[in-house]
């Protein structure tokens, strides 16, 4: 019996041994990691709040939120941009409580009649995508593919509407039909 506790004992501390090896491996690497993570880190905040100035310049008129629910519904049919903003921030809320798998939003900006090839690409390109394709050139702006209670924002040049008649809709499997409108360039 006592050989046999010996044994067990002898396990345990080999386990041991065993776990903290590895463990002490990872840590080590671990640590360049969270170093060059903390460097881009430092520099974000000092982005953001440089872009964030001409937005709060221009509070107001120069941004919108749009917000989407559970029941597949924008609570706006048209986004009016005035020409005078050099930038223009749409911010969709999810005021829904349902996972952006089932009733997941996004907003798509593009072109009325780019819109069918951008919604048909989106779809292939699927919900890691955002239902969005990779670089198409016909989306002026999108934002993320969100659930509820999340929020995305997505900021564009008005200039980019100047040209012909603008939509957006979310391109979430089965959502376009209801969840559409147009974007208005105002003066
Ligand atoms: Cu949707």
């Amino acid at each position: 019996m006592k050989a046999y506790l010996a044994l067990i004992s002898a396990a345990v501390i080999g386990l041991a041994a065993c776990s903290q090896e590895p463990a002490q491996q990872p840590a080590a690497e671990a640590a360049p990691a969270a170093e060059a993570s903390a460097a881009p880190a430092e520099a974000a905040p000092a982005e953001a709040s440089a872009e964030a100035a001409p937005a709060e310049a221009a509070a107001g008129n120069c941004s919108v939120v749009v917000e989407s629910n559970d029941a597949m519904q924008f609570d706006t049919k048209d986004i009016q941009v005035s020409k005078a903003c050099s930038e223009f921030t749409i911010t969709l809320k999810h005021t829904g409580t349902q996972p952006k798998a089932s009733m997941g939003h996004n907003i798509v900006i593009a072109k009325a009649e780019d819109m069918d090839g951008v919604f048909k690409d989106g779809l292939a390109a699927g919900p890691d995508a955002d239902y969005v394709k990779a670089n198409d050139e016909r989306v002026i702006a999108h934002t993320k593919l969100i659930g509820g209670g999340e929020e995305s924002s997505v900021t564009f040049d008005p200039a980019k509407l100047a040209d012909g008649s603008y939509k957006f809709v979310c391109t979430f499997p089965g959502h376009a039909a209801l969840m559409n409108g147009t974007l208005t360039l105002v003066d």
